[in-house]
């Protein structure tokens, strides 16, 4: 890949509890407290992010508010102030611009900064990125995780494995010890299916992984295949691309053998919808139009679009339409690719009437999850396609 010299030196940003920690900074008296970003605990809805302290009750990111209310009534249950952290966070890249031009923003709180070039103006990566920490510290009041590697793979787990306030540097002769012992889902592109296939290989942390061949993994994995080895040697070419912006935010997948039953295609339509919805709702947008895409086993590639009349960043609405486009499909052939997309995208702070357009749609989901939660516990929303698959009365649709 072009611009990927040696020895890259790249800083991976993430700012803690984003959203929760400006409405703690602006109001002293939230701090220490439970907060909880999304709107009023019994309006309908999910929670954006909330405080570490809000986090200990098992709260989280996309959790409905009813249930974040259930686990925690003392929280304090603000609403999103889009306008607020955007303009926290345009302050925050004006920070990044000081140290390089080479900036990749991911989202409103998260970036990759490639400093290899900044090194001689000031000193080491180290520098920079402790410099970082602190300019955010003073500057905006706020708690950053960095992590510093030569790849974008590594800057980024090593961002994440010491948050809050984390500062964590790999060198070239610490990957292998520092990757071999996280766990393969750790690896991009390690969702949920692949994870459950890695463990019946009885692959369950990256040293695992790197015992299997290349042709195996190609031939188990497909493309995906292929990145597997290599990150799991810590090997990472992707240059980091400044000013990308969104025109739009979608997810695919290429199936090891062709798939025909179109129940099983929507748990992997549920799958990718979770994934783009996730993605949207992070870097603060919505989407009004949906596109699903199919490559059947000929090759021939379909497309189909549906554009909404209201914008959504809900992982259930674009599933729903997702599935509403394969039925339309009426394949008859086997699929090889699966992917959905979502365009049309705006800022999220334009007042949409989500649910206006399907009363009751909320509670049904909200009821599927909890069901979930209640028989395969607290980490397992991605588990719900399986319940949907399995049981009729809990589809989303
Ligand atoms: P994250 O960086 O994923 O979360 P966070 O900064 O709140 O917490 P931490 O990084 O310390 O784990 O997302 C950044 C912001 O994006 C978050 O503050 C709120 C928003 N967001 C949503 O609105 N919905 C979501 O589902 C997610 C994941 C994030
Ligand atoms: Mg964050």
């Amino acid at each position: 890949m072009e611009n990927t010299p040696k020895n890259r030196q790249i800083i991976h940003v993430d700012m803690d509890a984003f959203y929760a920690s400006v409405e703690q900074r602006d109001n002293p008296e939230l701090r220490g407290k439970p907060v909880v970003v999304g709107g009023k605990p019994k309006s309908r809805g999910v929670v954006a992010t909330c405080s570490y302290e809000a986090r200990k009750y098992g709260i989280r990111s996309a959790m409905p508010l009813s249930e974040a209310y259930r686990r925690c009534p003392h929280a304090v249950f603000l609403p999103v102030d889009f306008a607020k952290y955007r303009r926290v966070s345009q302050q925050l890249h004006k920070i990044f611009q000081d140290y390089t031009p080479l900036v990749e923003p991911l989202s409103l709180d998260e970036a990759f900064l490639d400093v290899t070039a900044s090194l001689r103006l000031f000193g080491s990566t180290e520098n920079i990125a402790r410099e970082l920490k602190k300019r955010i510290k003073d500057e905006l009041n706020l708690t950053a995780s960095i992590g510093l590697a030569p790849n974008k793979f590594l800057a980024k787990i090593a961002s994440d494995i010491q948050k809050p306030d984390g500062f964590v540097v790999i060198d070239e002769d610490q990957i292998e010890a520092f990757l071999d012992p996280l766990p393969v889902e750790r690896i991009w592109g390690v969702g949920p299916k692949t994870a459950e296939q890695l463990h019946e290989l009885n692959v369950r942390t990256v040293r695992d992984l790197k015992k299997i061949d290349k042709p195996t993994l190609n031939r188990l994995f497909g493309q995906l295949g292929n990145q597997l080895y290599y990150l799991a040697r810590g090997i990472d070419d992707r240059p980091v691309e400044p000013e990308r912006e969104a025109k739009s935010i979608g997810r695919e997948i290429t199936f090891q053998q062709d798939l025909t039953d179109p129940e099983v295609l929507k748990t992997y339509l549920l799958d990718l919808s979770l994934d783009v919805g996730r993605r949207l709702r992070k870097a603060g947008l919505k989407a009004r139009t949906v596109t699903l895409k199919v490559r059947l086993a000929d090759f021939k590639t379909l497309s189909r679009s549906r554009t909404l009349n209201y914008s959504t960043d809900l992982d259930k609405e674009i599933y729903k339409e997702a599935c509403q486009l394969l039925d339309e499909l009426h394949l008859k052939t086997p699929v090889r690719l699966i992917g959905v997309t979502a365009h049309n995208l705006t800022c999220g702070e334009i007042q949409q009437s989500l649910f206006a357009t399907e009363p009751g749609a909320e509670e049904k989901i909200t009821k599927a999850l909890d069901k979930v939660k209640e028989r395969f516990g607290e980490d397992s929303i991605t588990l719900a396609r399986l319940l949907i698959q399995k049981n009729d009365e809990n589809k989303l649709d």
